[in-house]
């Protein structure tokens, strides 16, 4: 070809080219894709388009989106949500037919299809929210379908469709075909948000939720948070802290939280409100706040339908009682069951209570961690039907490992639900990486040993131990006014996380962890297989270098950033982290078999057998349930000073390898993000060397030890780190 002709050619490729990128650019603005919004704002809802070629295999099955029947506002939404999902996935705009055409998506409560096909396109189980997608014929046309008892089962199966072509699990319609049910039916976001808008543990800025603005007005965001929840199955929102005010009882805090409740309405989700206990007479209704006098319970009746006259699916209350210096029937010389119970009375059929467990006394003479299930054990079989007693995974307190709480499987007359914390109160807040996908699912997988032949903590919670009664999983909520939501890109894994395995506990972390990074940052196998890898890994260096081989704790006082395991002098023993690891000359640990405190009594025979001796014990609940001499030779042939010190140096190492690990995916990663995420890598470096340094230091000087040979010491001396304050340390109360 002639050079000039071979121009022209190039110049008319290279403008037919530039014609179709700004179309494609036009068309994205359309649909409202924008580059810049990589900010973090639209979390996993990215719907980043496919190849092209990966995008024509669906367009060959999907043209249009349907829904049978009438549009409530939850159908309403997924159909939209699908339509607009779909077109960004596909690079072509799908639209929302009024009418079945052929290769439609079409959504369909069971009640609207034709009776010979309900049988087939029903998904297993009672539930509304269970779908079934399947390949079928509706009037006539092939069609893709989504079927569902109630509206919210299309809202979940829609997202199921968005999420399985994203995250490229599905690369064809075929691949989509299944059912799927939630295994627990109350799926609820904890936030500890104050009226004023700060947020008790929260590291991602101020509450998402005005109160001062409410009723009437109502930021945007509040929609686009509940369309995160569902698109995770999250159904449940409790926006104010369990450290409650009176206020939120009043009319016009009632007023605010109808509004509220009307936004989170459409995408499937009920509003709880947390009460305080003594609410009547710290408003001036009653001289008393005794569950059993009957002005007491008369106002919390009257309350309970001021509710539910204002907000119609109201779900009910959460409750901190009798803990940390909150009020509670024990005022009264009244027990838990009777506080529950008033409350479940007030609320009926209607609702739920949440009645949490997490209570301990300042009694030194009993540990710490056999509270609860003293208090609540004795208990059982005494709360009524509609009351939940909210456990807290660990016996203790949400730390980086803990055993699980002993009352799982001890409940045997009593509905229980877990409580996960999402925010991460004592795995270096949101600058630490930490996923927590791995943390909960040795939670479900742990073995209660209760009898029957399920009896795992999942089989507990999702009733396959103990078929009747509610069920629940709540999350205490890492969510703000910051940009990212979570206080960090990362941090959105684990609500993310949260809701997947609040739906399933029996998901597999990894599958889940690979799942957010595809949706949040790229499909590309070379991506999600290093940046699961490195979140699967996150959880247990965090272990490795705060809290290992069974510590608890150590975290420094009130704020519980950085470590600080030499603190001894709070007024109330069980503050202070020397009553958690008792170290001193001679050894380290709590012995809690029948021997010590005797906390492992506390568990079913199995588990007691399979912790009691500590030469068989899992390493990870050694110093938890033992006390251990320094000096004592371990399975593995090192001292347990050893094994401490290579803790220490195996998580701060994995840190200081994290940015490097990060950095060769920056191809993967939009720049903002990417940057972000490296320097929180390396703040995240920093403060794990500081934990291992600081332990080190401290352990050493307590036990009189020295340092293993080859082993770095710490950078600066003990007092250097003693003397470290954090007055502005966020979350703190
Ligand atoms: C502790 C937190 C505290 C909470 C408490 C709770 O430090 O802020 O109020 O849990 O769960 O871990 O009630």
């Amino acid at each position: 070809m002639a050079p000039k002709a071979m121009i022209w050619r190039m110049r008319q490729g290279a403008s037919r080219a530039l014609l179709a990128v700004l179309l494609l650019a036009v068309f994205c603005l359309l649909i409202g894709t924008r580059a810049a919004a990589e900010d973090g704002y639209a979390l996993w809802l990215r719907h980043q388009p496919l190849a092209e070629s990966d995008a024509r295999r669906f367009t060959a099955d999907i043209s249009s989106v349907a829904l049978l029947g009438a549009a409530s506002p939850v159908a309403a939404n997924a159909r939209d949500e699908l339509a607009a999902g779909l077109s960004r996935l596909l690079l072509r705009p799908i639209g929302v037919r009024e009418t079945i055409t052929s290769r439609a998506i079409v959504l369909a409560r069971l009640d609207m299809l034709p009776a010979g096909l309900r049988d087939r396109a029903a998904p297993p189980g009672s539930s509304p929210e269970a779908y079934r997608i399947s390949q079928t014929r509706l009037s006539g046309q092939p069609v893709l379908m989504v079927a569902a008892r109630g509206d919210a089962g299309l809202l979940y199966g829609a997202f199921e469709v968005l999420r399985r072509i994203g995250e490229g699990s599905a690369r064809q319609p075929s691949q989509l075909i299944g059912s799927n049910a939630p295994a627990v039916s109350l799926r609820i976001l904890n936030h500890w948000d104050n009226p004023d808008g700060f947020v008790e543990r929260g590291y991602a800025g101020r509450s998402i939720f005005d109160w001062w603005r409410l009723p009437g007005q109502a930021d945007m965001r509040l929609t686009d948070y509940a369309r995160a929840n569902a698109s995770i199955g999250i159904n449940g929102v409790v926006p104010n802290n369990v450290n409650a005010r009176a206020e939120f009882l009043t009319d016009e805090y009632i007023t605010k939280a109808a509004r509220l409740a009307a936004i989170l309405r459409p995408w499937g989700i009920r509003l709880y409100l947390s009460v305080r206990f003594s609410s009547p007479m710290e408003l001036g209704a009653t001289s008393t706040a005794d569950p059993l006098d009957p002005a007491v319970r008369a106002w919390w009746r009257a309350r309970a339908d001021a509710l539910y006259a204002a907000i119609p699916d109201f779900g009910g209350f959460l409750v901190k009682a009798n803990s940390e210096g909150q009020p509670g029937p024990q005022d009264y010389g009244r027990s838990h069951a009777d506080g529950a119970n008033m409350l479940a009375a007030a609320v009926g059929e209607r609702g739920t209570i949440f009645w949490r467990a997490f209570v301990y006394s300042s009694d030194p003479r009993v540990d710490r961690v056999m509270q609860a299930y003293d208090e609540f054990r004795p208990l059982d079989g005494q709360f009524a039907d509609n009351v939940i007693i909210q456990v807290k995974n660990g016996p203790l307190d949400f730390q980086p490992r803990e055993p699980f709480s002993p009352l799982f499987g001890a409940m045997r007359a009593t509905n229980v639900g877990v409580e996960l914390q999402i925010t991460k109160e004592y795995l270096g807040f949101a600058t630490h990486l930490a996923y927590l996908g791995p943390m909960w699912a040795e939670l479900f997988a742990a073995d209660t040993h209760a009898g029957g032949d399920r009896s795992s903590v999942a089989d507990v919670i999702d009733g396959s131990w103990r078929a009747s009664g509610r069920r629940a999983i709540a999350g205490v909520a890492n969510i703000g006014s910051d940009r990212t939501w979570s206080g960090s890109h990362l941090d959105q894994a684990n609500w993310y996380a949260f809701g997947r395995m609040a739906w399933d506990p029996r998901a597999d972390p990894a599958a889940v962890a690979r799942s957010w990074a595809a949706q949040t940052f790229s499909r590309d196998p070379s991506f999600t297989g290093p940046m699961t890898q490195l979140m699967m890994e996150s959880r247990e260096a965090v272990v490795d270098y705060m809290t290992p081989l069974g510590l608890a704790h150590l975290m420094g006082t009130g704020h519980h950033h950085g470590p600080a395991p030499w603190v001894n002098d709070l007024s109330r023993p069980e503050w202070n982290p020397v009553y958690y690891h008792r170290a001193d000359r001679q050894g380290i640990g709590i012995d809690r078999t029948a021997s010590g405190t005797g906390a492992l009594e506390q568990y079913h025979h199995g588990a007691r057998a399979a912790w009691s001796d500590p030469r068989r014990i899992d390493q990870r609940y050694l110093l938890w349930f033992h006390r251990v001499g320094w000096d004592e030779v371990q399975p593995n042939g090192h001292t347990l000073w050893e094994n401490l010190v290579r803790h220490y140096d195996r998580g701060a190492d994995w840190a200081d390898a994290a940015p490097a690990r990060w950095a060769m995916l920056a191809q993967h990663v939009d720049a903002p993000r990417h940057r972000a995420i490296a320097e929180q890598l390396a703040v995240q470096a920093t403060e794990a060397r500081w934990w291992r340094d600081a332990s080190i230091a401290y352990f050493a000087q307590v036990s009189g030890r020295l340092l293993p040979a080859g082993v770095r010491a710490p950078e600066f001396d003990l007092a250097t780190y003693q003397a470290r304050r954090f007055p502005y340390a966020p979350g703190n109360p």
